[in-house]
């Protein structure tokens, strides 16, 4: 056999499996680059989740609860504290990506503007994101920030899947009520996934199906050559 032409063993050999979720996110999260110009965004490499939503939506929290580290993202009370698109690589797997909350009225315009201009070209641009959370509050719901950001998404055909956040928060019936509005609303989006898990990064609620959702567009990993 030419060097480089598979084997008939080779060709027979199952393709290493997609990582579980659970093994995933027990692999160290390191925090690589972080961007607030376009010009700084890192060069595309592995393949990318983004999380985006309002301010104090619980991005960063649900980074944290995700990877089960307390101080990987930072969390604040300050609205509009995370100011830059921030990168965590997963293993050598998986990059996930904190946005800046868009739609948070506090900060100068010319600031909102700024960050908004880097989120759009982000979302547009990017060869390797191959999805966007879209976090919604599960008391709140959709605003008119997140409508601008799927109208963005749907003309960019870039597939994203909403999830509630903060579950703890309202009570039972309130969370159903919200979760038949947000499907119905939803549904009228064509780049929108149809499931919309329920999460509370304090309660730990669905933090175990989001990774294993999450874990389906992770790079395979590399079996280590036996020493
Ligand atoms: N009750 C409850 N509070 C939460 C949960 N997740 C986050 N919070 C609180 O919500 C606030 C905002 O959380 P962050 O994670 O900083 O939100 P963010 O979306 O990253 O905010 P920005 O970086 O400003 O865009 C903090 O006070 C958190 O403690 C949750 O699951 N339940
Ligand atoms: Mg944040």
């Amino acid at each position: 056999m030419a060097h480089g032409e598979a084997g008939e063993e080779e060709l027979n050999a199952p393709r290493p499996e997609t990582p579980g979720g659970a093994w995933l996110f027990a692999q160290e999260c390191l925090f690589v680059a972080g961007a607030d110009s376009v010009e700084r965004l890192p060069p595309p490499g592995l393949p990318e989740v983004a999380f985006a939503g309002r301010s104090n939506v619980g991005k960063s929290s649900l980074l944290n609860a995700l990877t089960g580290r307390k101080h990987l993202a930072r969390v604040s009370n300050t609205p509009g504290r995370t100011q830059q698109i921030n990168f965590f690589q997963l293993g050598r797997q998986l990059m996930l990506v904190d946005l800046p909350g868009h739609g948070y009225a506090k900060v100068s315009r010319s600031k909102v503007k700024g960050w908004t201009r880097l989120v759009d070209a982000y979302i547009r641009g990017r060869p390797n994101l191959q999805r966007v959370l879209l976090l919604l509050d599960s008391k709140v719901g959709i605003k008119e920030a997140d409508e601008a950001l799927m109208d963005l998404m749907d003309e960019a055909g870039l597939s994203y899947q909403a999830v509630m956040t903060k579950a703890d928060n309202p009570k039972p019936a309130e969370l159903a009520a919200m979760q038949a509005q947000l499907a119905k609303a939803l549904s009228r989006r064509p780049a929108c996934h149809p499931e919309i898990p329920v999460t509370s990064a304090a309660k730990g609620t669905g933090l175990a199906e989001l990774r294993e959702a999450l874990a389906a567009f992770a790079v395979p990993e590399v079996p280590r050559p036996k020493p």
